[in-house]
């Protein structure tokens, strides 16, 4: 059989929304479990409070994880703007590995680099100003000991705060910066980008004949299912559908 690597981000996991859970628990036992390595690349989450969340609904995901790296499935997660509290604690508890903001991997001898996808939306400076705020050690050591209830008073009252600030947003700004996308790429010497964030899934090829460059981006799960799934022969990006023909 030949070895995967598959690529999810954006699912945006809440107890809200059941459909999404099920094809994401039907992904993972179906799927992920035939695979070399899965990457999380952010926003699983609708929004993770805290590793201390031990609500069903919490508990139900992190057992899908544990179920997959205890068959031997590598698995990684790098945050989102959504899960940027996801810690040690969660890795511990399922056996993930977390990743840092930006990380090399190499995939079947070709290198990219791999990321959420926020970092690279450079003219959102509202966005980035509140992302140095809520990435603050100390601001984040405090509000994980902090008792639930209260954070999630908190978190409801930030999030319709900025709401409103988002709605004025045009979309431009709300996409990539190239001139961000290509100095990333040079920093780490690679030609292959994969990153979410942007729910504007496509493969993008830039850069010159000598230097051809690509960044995929992945998809959302609002309405369907979305993976790239990378091996040695290629790699695609493809739906996975809600509803199961039965
Ligand atoms: O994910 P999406 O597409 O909806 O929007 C993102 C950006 N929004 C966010 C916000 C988070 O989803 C909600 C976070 C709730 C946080 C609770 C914090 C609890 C404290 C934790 C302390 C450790 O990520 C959105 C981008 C969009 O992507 C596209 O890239 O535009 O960004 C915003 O809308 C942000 C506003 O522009 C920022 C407004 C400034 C408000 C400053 C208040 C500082 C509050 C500090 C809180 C402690
Ligand atoms: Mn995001």
């Amino acid at each position: 059989m030949t070895m995967t690597t598959l690529f999810i981000s954006d699912l945006h996991l809440s107890p809200s929304l059941p459909e999404i859970t099920d094809c994401f628990v039907r992904f993972m036992r179906d799927e992920a479990i035939h695979a070399d390595t899965l990457y999380v690349l952010g926003d699983l989450f609708d929004f993770w409070i805290g590793d201390d969340d031990r609500s069903e609904f919490a508990n139900q995901i992190r057992e899908e994880f544990k179920r997959l790296t205890s068959t031997g499935v590598d698995c990684y997660f790098t945050q989102g703007n959504r899960d940027f509290l996801i810690g040690k604690r969660f890795s511990a508890d399922t056996g993930v590995s977390l990743l840092g903001d930006e990380t090399v991997i190499d995939l079947y001898g070709k290198k990219a680099v791999i990321l959420h996808g926020d970092t690279l939306c450079t003219q959102d400076i509202q966005y980035l100003k509140f992302r140095d705020i809520v990435h603050k050690p100390w601001l984040q050591w405090l509000f994980n000991r902090i008792p639930m209830f209260i954070k999630k008073k908190i978190v409801k009252k930030v999030q319709t705060d900025i709401h409103s600030d988002k709605q004025h947003k045009p979309l431009e700004i709300m996409d990539v910066t190239q001139s961000e996308v290509e100095s990333v790429l040079d920093k780490y010497q690679v030609e292959l980008m994969i990153h979410g964030h942007t729910h504007r899934p496509n493969i993008h090829k830039f850069g010159t004949i000598e230097n051809q460059r690509t960044r995929i981006v992945l998809g959302d799960w609002y309405t369907q299912g979305s993976v790239l799934v990378f091996s040695k022969e290629g790699y695609a990006l493809e739906q996975r559908p809600f509803h199961q023909k039965s």
